[in-house]
């Protein structure tokens, strides 16, 4: 028995170290800075250890971004990502599903093919930015949703699309922008770009 030790404990640290890697979930991730995206324009999707804290750990693994926590009174928070730090009624926030959750990122747990969204936000009397969700509804024709902190969709009217270099106003939300090379996304004045499609 104790020539066989070593094998035993070989193979318990061995079950040891898949644990973590067997509790992951694979989630969308996107981060959304001030200016551009930092991080995963097509929503890759990463393995997370367990929360939407983890999220934004392991986009910046697979994006070498940087990005800081400062812990306060209600838990961790996310001070900077890139090269902005937070400030006044300006910063970091996140979604899940579409949905701003009213608890700090390590509290919101994520389960297989969750969606989270990490975003810098200017906060103003009628609160966040809407968030834009492009949809395809056919060939090279999309759709451009606009979503609330709780997310409530509605048509993202004047939205434009971006196909390849080019512009192109949509009308009533929805255009079709031809032939294009690369990803296609959506901008409105005021809300956070989408997620870009092919
Ligand atoms: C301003 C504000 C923000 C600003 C902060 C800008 C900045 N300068 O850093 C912005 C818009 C960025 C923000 C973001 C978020 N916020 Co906020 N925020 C507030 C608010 C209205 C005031 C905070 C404040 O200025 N206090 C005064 C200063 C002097 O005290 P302070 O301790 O230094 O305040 C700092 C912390 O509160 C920190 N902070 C702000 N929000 C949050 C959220 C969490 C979870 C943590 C840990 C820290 C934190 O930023 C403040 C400024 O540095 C409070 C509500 C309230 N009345 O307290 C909500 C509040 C703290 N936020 C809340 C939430 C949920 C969030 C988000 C998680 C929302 C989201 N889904 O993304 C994110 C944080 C995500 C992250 N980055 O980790 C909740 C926290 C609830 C909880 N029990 O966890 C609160 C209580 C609002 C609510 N009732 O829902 N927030």
């Amino acid at each position: 028995m104790l020539r066989r030790l070593p094998v035993v404990i070989a193979v318990l640290a061995a079950a040891l170290l898949l644990v973590p890697a067997a509790l992951a979930v694979r989630v969308h991730v996107r981060v959304e800075g001030k200016t551009r995206t930092i991080f995963g324009p097509a929503e890759p999707t990463l393995s997370v250890t367990a929360n939407a804290l983890d999220a934004l750990e392991a986009a910046s693994l697979a994006g070498e971004f940087y990005y800081h926590v400062t812990v306060t009174g209600f838990g961790p928070y996310v001070d900077q990502i890139g090269r902005y730090p937070a400030g006044a009624s300006s910063g970091w926030v996140f979604k899940l599903n579409g949905v701003s959750p009213p608890v700090g990122a390590d509290a919101v747990q994520l389960k297989a093919g969750d969606r989270v969204l990490w975003y810098w936000a200017d906060f103003g009397p009628s609160g966040g930015p809407p968030t834009l969700e492009l949809k395809r509804t056919a060939r090279n024709c999309y759709r451009v949703l606009s979503q609330d902190d709780t997310g409530k969709t509605t048509t993202a009217l004047g939205a434009t699309l971006r196909a390849g270099g080019r512009s192109v106003h949509t009308r009533k939300g929805a255009a079709c922008v031809g032939l294009h090379r690369g990803l296609v996304k959506a901008t409105l004045a005021g809300a956070i770009r989408s997620n870009a499609l092919a």
